[in-house]
C-alpha cells in the first residue's frame, strides 16, 4: 500500500462547508441504504469539490442532476462544482455484520453501532470528513421494529412511528452544529434504564442507559457516576449540560473505552457496567472518571472542536485533565495523583524515548487512529495541569471562560487555547508552546547546597534527541519545591518576595539557579512537588536523605518518590550484586524505613502505594542495552526479601484491615473507604503468598468464604497465580466456571491466565486462545489474553524469541480484520531497541516479518516501520 503522510504545516482552510446534514438509514437484513442529503457552500472560489468516502456508492447527484465525479483513493471529486450554496444528495449501501474493523457502522451481538472519530464517517457516506466542517445533522432511521426495537442518533427525537411489513422509523435532530466524527447511531434490541438530572438553572434532562438485557442490572453505578459529573462540572468548572437528553450505549465490542457522540455516547462495557460480583474497585473507579471524561468532552471537544486532527490533544489533553480533577475531587487525590503519575511513567515514558516518539502536537501521521496515544492523553493532561500550577485555579478558570467565550461552536487549536491562558491569566505562555512541538521527556539535573543563610538550587535542564528531531530548546516549566529540615520539619523560606515553606520555580533556561532564602539550617529538597511538571528529575540524594523524606515530607507525591527512588536503588544493587557474582545486599535501611511505613498511621490506599516495588515498565525508563529477565529477577529478588522481612506483619495488617472493612454498613459494596482498605489487602496477600507460597492450601479451602467481591477474588486469584501448586489451576478453573456466563469477568480470566510466571504459561495461553469463551474479534478479550501476555515480562522476553513469534502471529492475525487492534499489539515491540543485543535481533526479525507482508493495514505499517527505522 502507497502510504500517505499528513502534515500540520500543510493545513488549509476547508473549500467547502456544509451547514446542514440530513441523513436517512434504511436498515435491511443484508446492507443498510444510507441517504445523505448535504446542504453545502463554497467557501474558495474555483476549488474542486473534495469527499472523502470507502462506502459502496449508488447515486451522486448535485442540486437534484447526475453529476460527473472521479472516485480514487477513497476521494471523490468533482472539479467544477457550483458558484456560492448546492445541495449534494448521494447515496451508499454499507454491510455492517461484514465490518469486524469496528469502525463506521458495524454489528456487534446482533446490533447495530457506529464509530466515527477519527475518521469512520467516510465509511458511511461521502463526506468532508475532517473535524473543522461543522454542520446541524438530522437522522432517519427505519428497521424492522422486532428486531431493532431501539432506534437512536444524537440530539432529541423528534418524530417516529410505524410503517407496513413490521418495520418503524425515528427521526432525531441535533441542534448543536457537530463536526461528523461526533455523529453516532444505534439501532437494536436494547433496554432502556431511565433516570435524570435537573441542572443548576433547574432543567430536567433526561439520562438513558441502554445495555443488553443481560447487563441492565450493572448499570447503576455508571447512571450515579454521570450524575455526579454533571454537578461537578457546574460547580468546578460552571459548565451546564446543554441538550434535554444524554444517552450511553454499552456495546461489548469496541476498540477503545468509550466514545463522546454528542448526547450519545457509546461505551465498552468494560468501561460504563459495574456490580461488585464481577468488578473490582479498580473497575469501578475506572468507571467513574471514564463516563465523566465522556460527559466532559460536551464541553472540551464538542462545544469546542479540534481544528484538525493534529490538535488532538486539544480536547484529549484537557479532558483528561478534568477527569483526573473529578476523580481526585470525588476521593484520593493524592492516591490518584500517584497513579496518573505510575501510569504515564510506565506507559508515555517508554512512548517518548522510543521509535513512535511524537509531540503532544504530532507534525505528521499516516494513520491517524495511532495517535490516540498515551502522549496525546496523559502528557497532554500534564501540560494543562502545568497552565493549572502557573495560573492556580482561579487564573485557570478565568482562562477556561475566555476560552469557550472566544472559540464556543469552534473548532481552534492548541494555540487557542494557550491565548486564552496567557491573555486571562496575564502570564507569559509565549516559550510554552514547545510543550507543543518537542517530544522527549525533559530532564533535571539538579544540585543543591547551603551558602549565606540560602539554600541554593541550580537546576540543569535537557530535552534528550527523538526520532523526529535532534536538536532541542529549554522549556517553560514549574518546579514545586520545599525544604524539609534535618529534624523532619518543613522549612519556611523567601523566594520571589514571599515567604513560606513552598515555593513554584519557573524554569526557563538550559542552566539556571534558584536561591531559597533565610535558610539556617541544614535541609534536604522536596523537588517536583505534585509532579509539578512531566520530566523526570536527578538529585543526589543520600539514602539517609530519602528515608528522610519518606518519614516527614507533607507533599504525598514527593513522599512518596522518595521511597520509590529507594526501590529503585535497592533493584539496581540487586542487578549489579546478581551480574558480579555477588550475594545480593541485605537493604538493611530499606528495611528500617519500611518498617515504619508499615508502623504509619495513615490512608490504606496510599500505605499500599509505597509499599508497591515501581513496576518493570518503570525500572527499564533508566536502562539500555538491558536484559529484562536480570531485571525481573533482580525485582522479584526484592520483593520476596520484602515479603520474608515483613510476613508476620502483613499478616497483622491484612487481618487488622479486614476488621475495619468488616464496620462498613455495606462492607464490599464499592466505596472509597472500604476500596482503600481492600488496595492494601490485596498488597499484603500477594506478600504473604510470596512468602508462604504452602498458605494455598488454606486459601484454596477458605476460597468460597474469602471471595466477598470481586476485588477480593481478583487479589486472591493473583496472589496465588504464581504457585506451582495444581491448587492454582484448579483455582482458576473454578473461577473460569462460576464465570463463565459474564464476559468482563471473563476477561480476568485470560487476563490471569496470561500473566502467570509459571514455567507452563505459554501452553495454557494457547489453550485458552480455544476457550469457548475467548473470541479472537473482540477487542476485550484479545487485550485481556495476548496484550497482559506482551507484558509478562519472562515469558515474552523468553531467551529463544518465542514470545515475540507469537505475539508477531497474533499481530499477522489480527490485522486482517482489525488494524487498529492490531497495531495497538504492534506496540509491544517499541522497547525493541532498548533491549540486549540477542532480543533485540530477535524481536527485529519478528518485526521483519509482519513488515513484509502484503497487505499489512496502514496502520500497523506505520508502527512497525518506524520501529524498525
Ligand atoms: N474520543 C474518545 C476516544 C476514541 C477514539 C477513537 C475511537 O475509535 C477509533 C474510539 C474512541 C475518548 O477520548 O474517549
Ligand atoms: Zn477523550
Amino acid at each position: 500500500m502507497s502510504k500517505t503522510v499528513h502534515y500540520l504545516k500543510d493545513y488549509q482552510a476547508p473549500a467547502h462547508s456544509v451547514s446542514r446534514t440530513d441523513l436517512s438509514f434504511d436498515i435491511r437484513d443484508s446492507h443498510t441504504e444510507v441517504t445523505a442529503r448535504l446542504t453545502m457552500r463554497c467557501e474558495r472560489a474555483g476549488a474542486p469539490l473534495v469527499l472523502d468516502g470507502s462506502a459502496e456508492l449508488v447515486s451522486f447527484k448535485i442540486n437534484g442532476e447526475a453529476a460527473d465525479y472521479v472516485l480514487e483513493n477513497d476521494k471523490l471529486t468533482v472539479a467544477a462544482p457550483p458558484a456560492g450554496g448546492f445541495i449534494v444528495d448521494t447515496i451508499t449501501r454499507v454491510r455492517p455484520s461484514e465490518n469486524k474493523t469496528l469502525m463506521g457502522l458495524y454489528e456487534s451481538g446482533g446490533n447495530l453501532y457506529t464509530q466515527c472519530e477519527p475518521e469512520g464517517f467516510r465509511k458511511i457516506t461521502f463526506y468532508p470528513d475532517r473535524p473543522d466542517v461543522m454542520a446541524e445533522f438530522s437522522t432517519t432511521i427505519i428497521a424492522d421494529a422486532k428486531r431493532y426495537p431501539v432506534l437512536l442518533s444524537n440530539g432529541n427525537q423528534t418524530g417516529g412511528g410505524s410503517l407496513p411489513d413490521g418495520r418503524h422509523w425515528a427521526k432525531w435532530e441535533d441542534p448543536f452544529k457537530k463536526p461528523c466524527y461526533l455523529f453516532a447511531l444505534v439501532a437494536g434490541d436494547l433496554v432502556r434504564t431511565a433516570d435524570s438530572f435537573t441542572t443548576r438553572s433547574g432543567r430536567k434532562v433526561a439520562v438513558e442507559f441502554f445495555t443488553r438485557k443481560e447487563d441492565a442490572g450493572k448499570v447503576r453505578f455508571g447512571i450515579e457516576s454521570l450524575k455526579h459529573a454533571m454537578k461537578w462540572d457546574e460547580t468546578r468548572f460552571g459548565l451546564e449540560y446543554d441538550l434535554d437528553i444524554y444517552m450511553v450505549v454499552a456495546v461489548g465490542d469496541f476498540n477503545m473505552g468509550a466514545m463522546e457522540n454528542k448526547g450519545l455516547n457509546i461505551f465498552n462495557t468494560a468501561c460504563v457496567l459495574a456490580d461488585s460480583r464481577t468488578s473490582t474497585d479498580a473497575d469501578f473507579e475506572r468507571v467513574e472518571s471514564v463516563i465523566a471524561h465522556e460527559y466532559f468532552h460536551n464541553w472540551t471537544g464538542n462545544r469546542v472542536t479540534c481544528r484538525d486532527w493534529f490538535q488532538l490533544s486539544l480536547k484529549e489533553g484537557l479532558t483528561v485533565f478534568r477527569d483526573q480533577e473529578f476523580s481526585a475531587d470525588r476521593a484520593g487525590r493524592a492516591v490518584r495523583r500517584i497513579g496518573s503519575v505510575s501510569r504515564l511513567r510506565a506507559f508515555q515514558f517508554p512512548e517518548d524515548a522510543g521509535p513512535t516518539a511524537h509531540p503532544v502536537r504530532p507534525a505528521s501521521y499516516e494513520d491517524m487512529n495511532n495517535f490516540y496515544t498515551m502522549t496525546v492523553y496523559e502528557k497532554g493532561a500534564e501540560v494543562v495541569r502545568m497552565y493549572h500550577t502557573f495560573l492556580g485555579e482561579a487564573g485557570f478558570q478565568k482562562g477556561m471562560r475566555l476560552y469557550f467565550e472566544r472559540h464556543d461552536g469552534r473548532a481552534v487549536t492548541c494555540d487557542d487555547f494557550r491565548a486564552a491562558m496567557a491573555d486571562a491569566g496575564g502570564f507569559d505562555f509565549g516559550q510554552f508552546a514547545l510543550w507543543y512541538s518537542q517530544a522527549g521527556t525533559p530532564v533535571l539535573d539538579i544540585e543543591g547546597r547551603r551558602q549565606d543563610g540560602s539554600f541554593i538550587l541550580k537546576v540543569r535542564q535537557t530535552v534528550p534527541p527523538t526520532p523526529d528531531a535532534a536538536a532541542k530548546q529549554p522549556m517553560q516549566m514549574p518546579l514545586k519545591t520545599g525544604l524539609i529540615s534535618r529534624s523532619g520539619d518543613s522549612l519556611e523560606f523567601e523566594y520571589g518576595g514571599k515567604r513560606g515553606t513552598e515555593a513554584v520555580l519557573i524554569l526557563t533556561q538550559a542552566e539556571q539557579e534558584f536561591v531559597l532564602g533565610g535558610v539556617n539550617t541544614d535541609a534536604v529538597p522536596s523537588l517536583l512537588r505534585g509532579f509539578s511538571a512531566p520530566v523526570r528529575a536527578n538529585y543526589p540524594y543520600t539514602d539517609a536523605d530519602l528515608a528522610l523524606l519518606l518519614a516527614h515530607d507533607p507533599d504525598p507525591f514527593a513522599r512518596w518518590e522518595a521511597g520509590q527512588t529507594l526501590l529503585r536503588r535497592a533493584v539496581a544493587a540487586n542487578i549489579a550484586a546478581a551480574a558480579e557474582g555477588r550475594p545480593l545486599p541485605a537493604h538493611a535501611a530499606l528495611r528500617e524505613a519500611l518498617g515504619h511505613v508499615l508502623a504509619a498511621d495513615i490512608d490504606p490506599a496510599y500505605q499500599a502505594l509505597l509499599l508497591s516495588v515501581p513496576t518493570e515498565a518503570e525500572l527499564w525508563a533508566d536502562m539500555e542495552n538491558f536484559d529484562p529477565l536480570a531485571v525481573h529477577q533482580a525485582r522479584e529478588a526484592l520483593l520476596d526479601l520484602i515479603a520474608a522481612a515483613f510476613h508476620s506483619r502483613f499478616l497483622a495488617l491484612n487481618s487488622a484491615a479486614r476488621e475495619q472493612e468488616e464496620r462498613f454498613p455495606d462492607p464490599y459494596g464499592y466505596a472509597p473507604e472500604p476500596a482503600a482498605l481492600r488496595t492494601l489487602r490485596n498488597v499484603c496477600r500477594a506478600f504473604i503468598l510470596r512468602a508462604d507460597p504452602a498458605h494455598i492450601e488454606q486459601v484454596s479451602e477458605k476460597y468460597d468464604e474469602m471471595a466477598k467481591n470481586m476485588t477480593h477474588e481478583w487479589g486472591i486469584m493473583s496472589a496465588v497465580n504464581n504457585n506451582p501448586s495444581p491448587l492454582r489451576d484448579s483455582l482458576l478453573a473454578k473461577f473460569g466456571g462460576k464465570f463463565a456466563a459474564d464476559a468482563l469477568a471473563m476477561d480476568k480470566y485470560f487476563a490471569l491466565t496470561a500473566s502467570s510466571l509459571r514455567g507452563d504459561t505459554p501452553q495454557q495461553v494457547r489453550a485458552a486462545l480455544q476457550h469457548p469463551q475467548y473470541n479472537a474479534q473482540n477487542p476485550n478479550k484479545v487485550r485481556a489474553l495476548i496484550g497482559t501476555f506482551t507484558r509478562n515480562v519472562p515469558h515474552f522476553h523468553a531467551a529463544d524469541g518465542s514470545g515475540y513469534r507469537f505475539l508477531a502471529d497474533k499481530i499477522l492475525e489480527t490485522d486482517r480484520f482489525n488494524p487498529s487492534l492490531a497495531s495497538g499489539l504492534a506496540r509491544a515491540f517499541n522497547i525493541c531497541r532498548r533491549l540486549e543485543p540477542q532480543r533485540q535481533a530477535l524481536m527485529k526479525a519478528e518485526l521483519e516479518r509482519i513488515a513484509a507482508v502484503e497487505n499489512l493495514s496502514s496502520e500497523t505499517g506505520e508502527i512497525v516501520g518506524k520501529i524498525l527505522a
